[in-house]
């Protein structure tokens, strides 16, 4: 026993607050965030906020650790906004996951969770929404969820303001949404920073999404088809192909996957103004699709 307990030692006298580090403190209440905030801030910490709607995977927990290269503390929120769903899209079954989100972060290394109930966030009476113009306006998602960025620009301006980061990280993968981010935040003079991280993607090349849950095996196997053309289309705009014609025909090889398309398009990658030659860059192509009862998004750099 003496000889097998000696092997443990230098596990075993690891000083308590070691070993907790790394288990994350799940907070519920606006008050007891305030109090976190207010004490980390008051030791000159810096604080960065990942924001989610949980069913955690590989590509949260990317902008997970780019939060912690950057700030002493990280808070990753995981709230799914019931505001930027539309009565028809999944909000109720909307993949939760909290538990397996709990060990993913706890691995990850986050100091808090901020997890509060539908009714904390909303409270009886809540009226006041944000509702952004400009890129929020640009005819990509908004043609297709009007609801969606108000949704988002209100839970988002809320989380800000409760949790007070210096910084906060979204993905690219939903490119529309880090832009109007960027601009709520310039517009209402929100003293954070905003990083944008690069999209993680499965082997096969499709983007990592909680809603891939919700494809069969079959729509699966269809789905990297959508990154395919992106890059695929993206090279030839970038080799000086004439664009309408590339964009038609990446299309016409989306739907002809089985797809439906909602959009197939090449923009500003700042402004996500319309571009119809490569002149004025930096461009981004951006597509969104339909494959069964589940939406796809995805984008890159041209
Ligand atoms: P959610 O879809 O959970 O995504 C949370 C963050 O993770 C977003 O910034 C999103 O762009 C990023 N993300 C998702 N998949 C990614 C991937 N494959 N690679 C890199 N980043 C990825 O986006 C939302 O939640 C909500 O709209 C929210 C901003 C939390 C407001 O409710």
């Amino acid at each position: 026993m003496r000889g097998r307990s000696a092997n443990f030692v230098g596990i075993v006298l690891l000083p308590p607050e070691n070993r907790m580090a790394h288990r994350p403190l799940i907070v519920r209440t606006l008050p007891a965030l305030r109090r976190t905030i207010k004490k980390w801030r008051g030791g000159g910490e810096k604080i960065a906020l990942v924001p989610t709607m949980g069913a955690l995977h590989a590509g949260h927990i990317a902008l997970v650790r780019l939060a912690r290269r950057r700030a002493r503390r990280v808070v990753v929120s995981i709230f799914v906004n019931p505001t930027q769903f539309a009565p028809n899209e999944d909000f109720a079954n909307y993949p939760r996951a909290f538990d397996a989100d709990l060990a993913a972060l706890e691995n990850a290394g986050v100091d808090a969770v901020w997890a509060p109930a539908v009714d904390e966030m909303y409270a009886a009476g809540f009226a006041t929404r944000v509702v952004p113009d400009g890129v929020a306006k640009a005819g990509l998602e908004d043609a297709f969820r009007p609801h969606f960025f108000s949704g988002v620009a209100t839970v988002v301006t809320k989380l800000l303001v409760q949790c007070a980061p210096d910084m906060a990280v979204f993905g690219e993968k939903d490119f529309q949404q880090l832009k109007v981010i960027e601009q709520i935040v310039a517009d209402l003079d929100l003293p954070v920073k905003i990083t944008g991280a690069p999209i993680v993607r499965e082997p096969d090349g499709l983007a990592m999404s909680s809603r891939n849950a919700y494809l069969s095996t079959q729509h699966r196997a269809v789905a990297p088809t959508l990154f395919r053309v992106l890059t695929d289309c993206a090279r030839r705009i970038a080799d000086k192909a004439h664009v309408a014609r590339t964009l038609d025909e990446g299309g016409i090889e989306i739907q002809t996957a089985g797809f439906g398309l909602d959009y197939f398009e090449l923009r500003h990658a700042q402004t996500l103004a319309k571009v119809a030659t490569t002149s004025n860059g930096p461009l981004r192509l951006l597509v969104a699709a339909r494959i069964g009862r589940t939406r796809l998004i995805d984008n890159v750099a041209v």
